[in-house]
């Protein structure tokens, strides 16, 4: 039973749209009321009515070494003995555009914020202003923050404009985006004839983690990089997600493209708020104060977030932790495949290093329309059946899922055997 959590939701509905603040966490796609956790231990969460489970959401990415990790705690409790926040300059900002810059060699200048919203929202305004174009160009199922241009679905074909995938987005703003499917190289050739010369910007995530994760097909980056440059069109890559994740130096390094801007966020900021935008000193040095494209923040490069940041990513560069966690991803997402298939159930299972996607669909799911063929019911009793055997997946088929350096082998063999029971229930129509 979740006895507390219920009457807490049941108070929250009073307060909050919804009774959340952001809406994934609502547990609309999967049914009954959302879980209240009260507290995070290394690869576990326990609710408030004191029940644990196996964490496969890490607060959406950012907790890559596991929840406190004893030396991020140490650090935050030093940096608490200086203050919060200054709304100045400080080190330990420096330290950690230092450290950025140096993983990402395309990022030769960085401005840190509070959001991933934040950072793609002045990546585009960035990229505008540099080409003096207004069109951009994203992808369906890549979901890049709530920022206006971004909220916008596909016309109905690659030549009409886009509409406003949220009220409040005006029209006139949604026309200006077009919208393609993900990994389809024809779309975007026919894009690149109609709109030559017209797109201030392509932004996508290099793998998507918004669809459920899809990694991106054989030579469909490099294409997208040799059109945008032929065009004068800038590259964003939303790494927000993958950043620090897919590796060390993101899906750029893995894909080995160099991006005209990059957006980050997450992991850089070890579970505190935070999000960074950066690229070619000759687009960044147009920000202000260096320049006349307008961004600020509050909070921007906050002692506390950068601090947790900086030593995540120093923990993170210690030899082997992109083997472990490579290790023990393949290890989970090998082990739901076989009892899937032991099981009878049809599901894909979508991985790039330690993000990854359970889709109920017996297809391979390489762009949205592919994911939406997924059974979202069986995710659903899926997600119910391991939250009873104490394993936390995110609650939502297009969502991915994430490992971290704290998560186990003993973890990573209960959760199969859980899915495995699961799977069992689904097959017997239960
Ligand atoms: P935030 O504004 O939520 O910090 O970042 C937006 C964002 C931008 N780009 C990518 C690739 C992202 O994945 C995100 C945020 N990711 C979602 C999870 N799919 C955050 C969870 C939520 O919205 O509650």
């Amino acid at each position: 039973m979740a006895a507390r959590s219920q009457e807490l939701f049941r108070k929250a509905t009073r307060l909050m749209p919804g009774g959340v603040n952001s809406p994934v966490r609502a547990f609309r796609a999967v049914g009954g009321d959302p879980i209240y956790m009260a507290r995070g231990e290394g690869p576990r969460l326990t609710d408030v009515d004191g029940r644990t489970f196996i964490d496969y959401v890490l607060s959406w990415g950012p907790l890559i070494l596991g929840h406190r990790h004893p030396e991020v705690m140490e650090a935050l409790a030093g940096v608490m003995e200086t203050g919060t926040s200054f709304g100045t300059c400080t080190p330990a900002e420096v330290e950690l555009a230092e450290r950025i810059t140096e993983a990402y060699p395309s990022l030769e200048r960085v401005r840190l914020v509070n959001s991933g919203t934040e950072a793609t929202m002045s990546a585009l305004r960035v990229a505008r202003a540099a080409t003096g174009r207004d069109k951009i160009l994203k992808f369906e199922g890549c979901y890049h923050g709530h920022g206006d241009s971004l909220l916008v679905k596909a016309g109905s074909g690659v030549a009409t404009l886009g509409l406003p995938d949220s009220p409040g987005v005006p029209r006139a703003l949604a026309e200006l985006t077009i919208t393609l499917a993900f990994n389809d190289l024809a779309a975007l050739e026919e894009a690149f004839r109609v709109h030559r010369n017209e797109l201030a910007a392509v932004i996508l995530e290099p793998v998507v983690g918004n669809m459920g994760c899809v990694p991106p097909a054989e030579g469909f980056l490099e294409r997208l990089r040799n059109l945008t440059a032929e065009q004068g069109t800038i590259l964003i890559f939303d790494e927000v997600m993958t950043g620090f994740r897919v590796s060390y130096g993101g899906a750029q390094e893995l894909y080995k493209i160099r991006p005209d801007l990059t957006t980050l966020g997450k992991v850089i900021g070890g579970g505190l708020p935070v999000g960074a935008y950066g690229g070619k000193a000759s687009l960044m040095d147009q920000v202000a104060p260096s320049g006349p494209v307008y961004q600020a923040g509050t909070l921007s490069g906050n002692p506390l977030a950068v601090t947790a940041g900086l030593k995540t990513l120093e923990i993170l560069r210690r030899p082997g932790a992109y083997e472990k966690l490579e290790a023990l991803t393949r290890t989970l997402a090998e082990g739901l495949r076989s009892r899937a298939v032991h099981a009878e159930v049809a599901v894909t299972v979508n991985r790039v290093g330690s993000m990854f996607t359970l889709f109920f669909t017996p297809h391979a799911v390489t762009d949205y329309t592919s994911a939406k063929t997924s059974d979202t019911a069986r995710f659903a009793t899926f997600f119910r059946a391991l939250l009873g055997r104490g394993v936390y997946f995110p609650p939502s088929q297009f969502e991915a899922a994430f490992v971290s350096l704290a998560h186990s082998d003993e973890d990573v063999a209960q959760t199969i055997k859980a899915a495995g029971e699961a799977f069992a229930r689904l097959a017997r129509g239960k």
